[in-house]
C-alpha cells in the first residue's frame, strides 16, 4: 500500500479541476454509487453463506425472476442515489415507472440503471455485474418525467462493475476509460487501468449461439465467416452470458460482442437505456464502436425507458465487418422487393 494511491474519488477529484465550471457533484453521485457497489460486492460474495442465492417467488417488469440479491442491489442503488442530492430521476431495470427524487433531495441528473445484470448467473457463481448512465439536460437545469428519455449524447458519465475473480469499477467521464479494483483490506477502488483503450481488431467473437436458426441472415453470414478458415483465421468462441463480464472481455482482449434481434425477441433482448447506452459510451470512449447494426447505439432517441435494442459492440474493424455484411443483405432485400 504506497501513500500516493490514487483511489476513485480522488481521480475523479482531479478530473473535475479540468471543468471551471464543475460543481463537485458529479464526484460525490460517483462516490454514492461506488458505495453501493462495494456492499453488492460483499453481500455478492457471501451470498451463498447468508442464504442471498434464490428468487423471491416474483417477476419484475421484464417477465424475469427476481433474485434475493436483484431486490438489495436495487434498493442499494435507490437509496445511495437518493441520498447523494445530485440525480433527479430513476430508471432502473427493476421498476415499471421511473421514479422522481422528492423535492429537497432533487439534482440536476438522471441515473439509468441494472443494480445487477446476470442475475440468472448468481447461483451458479459465474460473474455478475452492475451498470449505470448518468444523464443530464443540456442546461443543466432538474429534468422532469416528461424530460427523462434522452439518447445517449446527453450521457455525462457511464460505468460497470464487474463481480468476478476481483470487483472492478470501469467508469468514463469522457475523457478516457478508467479501471478500479476494489481493495477490500482497505474498502477502496483502486486506479489499476488508466486510459483502458480496445483493440482495433480482435480476435474473439461472443454470441448465444444457441439462437443460431432465429437469426437473420445476415448474422448467420458473419458468424460463419468467423469460423471459416478459408475466410482467414477462424475467430475464439467466448459467451459468459453475463453482459458486463462479455464486454470487459471485449474492452481487454478486443473483438466484438453481439446481441441481434432473434424471433423471440424482435428488437433485441438488451435494454437501451441501462445496458447498451453506458457499454457503448464506454466502448466509444475507449476508441471501439456499439451499434444497432445501422446507427450508433449512443443516437436512438428512446420512445420507452425500458426499450430494447440489437446491440454491435467491440472493436472498430469488428464492428464495421458486420455493419458491412448487414448493409449488404439490406441491398439485397431492397432489390428483390
Ligand atoms: P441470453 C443477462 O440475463 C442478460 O441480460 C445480459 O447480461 C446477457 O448479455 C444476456 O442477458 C444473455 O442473454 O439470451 O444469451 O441468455
Amino acid at each position: 500500500m504506497d501513500s500516493n494511491t490514487i483511489t476513485l474519488t480522488r481521480f475523479f477529484l482531479h478530473e473535475q479541476q479540468k471543468f471551471p465550471e464543475a460543481t463537485g457533484e458529479l464526484t460525490q453521485l460517483l462516490a454514492s454509487i461506488q458505495t453501493a457497489v462495494k456492499v453488492i460486492s460483499s453481500a455478492v460474495r457471501r451470498a451463498g453463506i447468508t442464504k442471498l442465492f434464490g428468487t423471491v417467488g416474483e417477476q419484475n417488469v421484464q417477465g424475469e425472476e427476481v433474485k434475493k440479491l436483484d431486490v438489495l442491489a436495487n434498493e442499494l442503488f435507490i437509496n445511495l442515489l437518493k441520498s447523494s442530492y445530485t440525480v433527479a430521476l430513476l430508471i432502473s431495470e427493476e421498476n415499471e415507472t421511473i421514479m422522481e427524487v422528492e423535492t429537497d433531495k432533487k439534482g440536476k441528473y438522471i441515473v439509468a440503471f441494472d443494480p445487477l445484470d446476470g442475475s440468472s448467473n448468481i447461483d451458479c457463481l459465474v460473474s455478475i455485474g452492475s451498470i449505470f448512465a448518468i444523464y443530464k439536460k443540456p442546461d443543466n437545469t432538474f429534468p422532469t418525467i416528461d424530460e427523462a428519455l434522452m439518447s445517449g449524447k446527453h450521457v455525462v458519465a457511464a460505468g460497470y462493475a464487474l463481480y468476478g475473480s476481483a470487483t472492478m469499477l470501469v467508469i468514463s467521464s469522457g475523457s478516457g476509460v478508467h479501471g478500479f479494483m476494489l481493495d477490500a483490506t482497505i474498502g477502496e477502488f483502486v486506479l489499476t487501468d488508466q486510459n483502458m483503450t480496445i483493440p482495433k481488431r480482435g480476435k474473439i467473437y461472443s454470441i448465444n449461439e444457441g439462437y443460431y436458426h432465429d437469426w437473420e441472415d445476415s448474422i448467420r453470414e458473419y458468424v460463419d465467416t468467423k469460423k471459416d478458415p478459408a475466410k482467414g483465421k477462424p475467430y475464439g468462441a467466448r459467451y459468459v452470458g453475463s453482459m458486463v463480464s462479455d464486454v470487459h472481455r471485449t474492452i481487454k482482449y478486443g473483438g466484438i460482442f453481439l446481441y441481434p434481434a432473434t424471433k423471440a425477441a424482435p428488437k433485441g433482448k438488451l435494454r437501451l437505456l441501462y445496458e447498451c447506452v453506458p457499454m457503448a459510451f464506454i466502448v466509444t470512449q475507449a476508441g471501439g464502436l456499439a451499434s444497432n447494426g445501422k446507427i450508433p447505439i449512443l443516437d436512438i432517441v428512446p420512445t420507452n425507458h425500458h426499450q430494447r435494442t440489437p446491440i454491435f459492440l467491440g472493436s472498430e474493424e469488428d464492428v464495421k465487418e458486420v455493419q458491412d455484411i448487414i448493409a449488404k443483405h439490406e441491398k439485397c432485400s431492397c432489390v428483390s422487393k
